[in-house]
């Protein structure tokens, strides 16, 4: 059984002039004493440097133009304004283990075909007609597809149409490096040959079938296109079977189709539905969650912040921090976290709802 213990404090000891010259000697031999850092490695709850942090999407979209304007995707490998939290400035994390960023592609540019170990995804913002190519096969974006790019994937992206298209990245590249098994190389050829035609791997996988002879190659999903229409299709369906969760209204997760398991090993993702007028019990968990509007306004609770948003702003939510969700419209909200790897290594908590 499970023994409740009392919020774990530690007090450092007194130091001494003998203390003092002690640790200096230890010092000099890369040696620390346990008990003068111990406060900063235990505590008796995550102590999160991520703070709560929202991007209005329209403060954004002018900076966007005005990378278009300056600079090449070519010049840039991907045109990217990454989004940085402020308690973690110059690490290019939103939460400890994740990246995100805005990615803009001007008609008629392609951005080159690389592969790295760090895993991605897509959500599409803006924009129809854009694709991105992994490991041959195309898929044509549109706003809320939620489209991977497995770790070691070759993937280029272009834009045929005549509009700006952009997309919200999500990359585990702090997990992945804090780890030192960061590998990056480009294609031999600027954009990888189109070898498969498009919608293969959705009909293949994402229909509730597999080849009777599958085997899986990689931990990560074999669909990498999970559109929006289908997704939001079924939130349409369920809301009428209800019930709606206190906390999260009606919160589906995408998956693997062949295991039941994340799209991809390190990253979660999800997408809920809040109906209007919907008022969310606070719940919290150890995953730091980004969350992107797909559609809707509303308003949300992180501890002492409010944020109130629209549709494409995006926030993020610190480890165990209460979080609260409000809609004033029929809401969307699609957000992802490291929470698979959390979960993988045993160190997944959540508490809901908190109010009794
Ligand atoms: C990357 O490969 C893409 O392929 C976008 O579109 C953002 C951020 C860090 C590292 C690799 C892309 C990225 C990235």
């Amino acid at each position: 059984m499970d023994t409740a213990g009392t919020a774990f404090s530690f007090t450092k000891p007194d130091a001494s002039p003998e203390r003092r010259e002690f640790y200096a000697r230890l010092c000099e031999k890369n040696i620390t004493p346990l008990w003068e850092v111990l406060g900063k490695l235990l505590h008796p709850s995550p102590v999160p440097q991520m703070v709560p942090v929202m991007w209005r999407y329209g403060e954004v979209r002018p900076y966007l133009m005005d990378a278009g304007r300056l600079l090449t995707e070519r010049e840039a490998e991907r045109r990217v304004l990454v989004l940085e939290n402020p308690g973690m400035r110059g690490q290019s994390r939103i939460t400890p283990t994740l990246y995100a960023g805005l990615q803009m592609i001007l008609p008629g540019e392609t951005a080159r075909s690389h592969r790295h170990a760090a895993s991605a995804f897509r959500m599409v913002v803006e924009g129809t007609g854009a694709y991105t190519a992994v490991e041959g096969e195309r898929t044509t974006m549109h706003p809320g597809d939620f489209i991977l790019t497995p770790p070691w994937t070759y993937h280029d992206h272009g834009n045929p149409t005549e509009s700006p298209v952009v997309w919200l990245d999500g990359l585990d590249v702090p997990l992945v490096n804090m780890f030192d098994t960061g590998f990056a190389e480009h294609h031999p050829e600027d954009l990888q040959p189109h070898t498969i035609a498009e919608g293969d791997a959705l009909a293949r996988y994402g229909a509730n079938m597999l080849p009777v002879d599958y085997t899986p190659e990689r931990l990560s999903s074999p669909v990498f296109n999970y559109p929006y229409a289908r997704s939001r299709e079924t939130l349409e369906q369920l809301r009428r079977s209800g019930p709606l969760h206190g906390c999260h209204g009606l919160k589906m997760r995408y998956i693997n189709p062949a295991t039941g398991g994340s799209p991809l090993p390190t990253m979660g993702a999800f997408l809920q539905l809040l109906p209007a007028g919907f008022c969310g019990e606070p719940y919290r968990s150890t995953d730091a969650t980004v969350y992107y509007v797909v559609e809707g306004e509303g308003r949300s609770r992180v501890e002492d912040a409010s944020f109130a948003w629209g549709a494409r702003d995006i926030f993020a939510v610190p480890s165990w921090s209460p979080v609260s969700h409000e809609a004033q419209s029929d809401a969307v909200l699609f957000s992802f976290s490291d929470r698979p790897a959390q979960q993988a290594l045993g160190l997944w908590r959540e508490q809901a709802p908190l109010r009794a």
